[in-house]
């Protein structure tokens, strides 16, 4: 059978014979001002060669939904809504190493490499890096941490679940989704009211030395960390991802000057990351009261969610801010497979306008996994922040 060739054959060149078409009648819907006009989108197309190629999860390898089309669907809906994407600058590891332990980062770097040569592809056909034991306080209880000798090994050392796995580009991505996320924390200290980091791989599961939930390195902790740097006296991270940031809180939970609010579907319910993200941890220390867990239950929708965004915004009123980091994940939309969270694309705009009232913003590209709906999810928050910046 031959191919039949497609259903509607593209033209081929210019038809004379029908009439040019009238260009001051717009035939759809695109408003007269696009809805992100103006706003920094800040990229690096590395980020696309992290291919966790899916996770194993209950000891079963399935497909994954951390994908590299994710961020291409975001860079379509974002640039059709008018943003202006602005490539990623590159920073030295020192922004990195003020967040993160210099052996995270390191093995990060080098695994993949290790693996590699270690044969565990050519040879056992293992095609990403898997860890199998893990160095919990119950396995050392109280001896030294040691690097052990065999990569297998040492897989477990920096890494917290089976889940978040490594291949050949994913050093090149986490590094660029780092940049990205430092290159808008820049634009922001500079004057910018809003600026957003199109990350992949997301961040804020991945703790000081550890990581984990499909995150490497934390990208907003990086970004408010540099925001500090950058002379901001107080920041506040907000996270709106569908899942607890376990990673962004623990790095500044004895810390008076990062706030951390989160809200999330309840661990406490049965959900990832099932250790942490409770309402009684309000941080530690110098830091006691500058975290803030709003667990909310499987099912809620606007209604819950704006009323727990409003207790965030409350604190990061009564506290101050002198900038604002929100971690965007779109995972709590009702068609995400990837929590039970029911937000709707009018719920992400108001919760948009109202995180942009409370002062400049640097957005962090976290979770959000249903492709169809994903790129307007994520326009609609957007939307909203410069919205509620104006
Ligand atoms: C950044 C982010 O949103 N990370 C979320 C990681 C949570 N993943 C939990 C995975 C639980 C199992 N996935 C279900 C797959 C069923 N096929
Ligand atoms: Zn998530």
């Amino acid at each position: 059978m031959t191919n039949p060739g497609p259903a509607h054959p593209a033209p081929t060149g210019p038809t004379p014979a029908s009439p040019a078409p009238t260009r001051t009648a717009p035939t759809d819907a695109t408003p007269a001002t696009p809805a992100l006009a103006g706003l920094p989108v800040v990229w690096n197309e590395d980020c696309l060669r992290h291919e966790p190629a899916g996770e194993v999860w209950l000891g079963v390898w399935e497909t994954g939904t951390e994908v590299p089309e994710r961020a291409t669907v975001l860079l379509d809906a974002l640039t059709a809504a008018g943003a202006a994407v602005t490539g990623a600058r590159p920073h030295g590891n020192d922004a990195l190493l003020a967040v993160h332990d210099a052996d995270l980062v390191e093995h990060l770097a080098t695994v993949w490499s290790q693996w590699e040569a270690g044969g565990y592809v050519r040879e056992h056909g293992r095609t990403r890096v898997v860890p199998y034991v893990f160095p919990t306080p119950g396995l050392l209880g109280g001896l030294p941490m040691r690097s052990p000798a065999a990569t297998h090994g040492r897989a477990g050392r920096f890494c917290y679940d089976t889940m978040t796995l490594v291949g050949p580009g994913s050093w090149e991505a986490i590094r660029v989704a780092a940049d990205a996320a430092l290159t808008a924390a820049g634009l922001v200290a500079a004057g910018t009211a809003a600026a957003y980091a199109l990350c992949r791989p997301p961040g804020h599961h991945a703790t000081r030395a550890a990581y984990g939930g499909s995150c490497y390195l934390n990208n907003a902790a990086v970004a408010a960390q540099s925001l500090r740097r950058s002379g901001a006296e107080r920041v506040a991270v907000i996270d709106i991802d569908a899942h607890h940031g376990n990673g962004t809180q623990a790095i500044f939970y004895d810390r008076p000057d990062v706030y951390y609010g989160s809200l999330h579907v309840d661990p406490g319910a049965g959900w990832f990351p099932h250790y942490a993200g409770y309402a009684d941890e309000r941080g530690t220390g110098a830091g006691a009261g500058a975290s803030r867990n709003l667990p909310l239950a499987p099912g809620t929708g606007d209604d819950g969610w704006l009323e727990a965004l409003g207790v965030l915004c409350a604190d990061v009123r009564h506290r101050g801010a002198d900038a604002v980091v929100v971690s965007l994940g779109v995972d709590a939309a009702a068609a995400d497979p990837e929590s039970p969270l029911q937000v709707s694309a009018d719920g992400y705009a108001r919760t948009g306008e109202l995180i942009g009232a409370l002062g400049p913003v640097v957005a962090i590209q976290e979770g959000g996994y249903d492709l169809p709906s994903l790129g307007g999810l994520v326009v609609a928050t957007l939307g909203g922040l410069l919205a509620g910046r104006t």
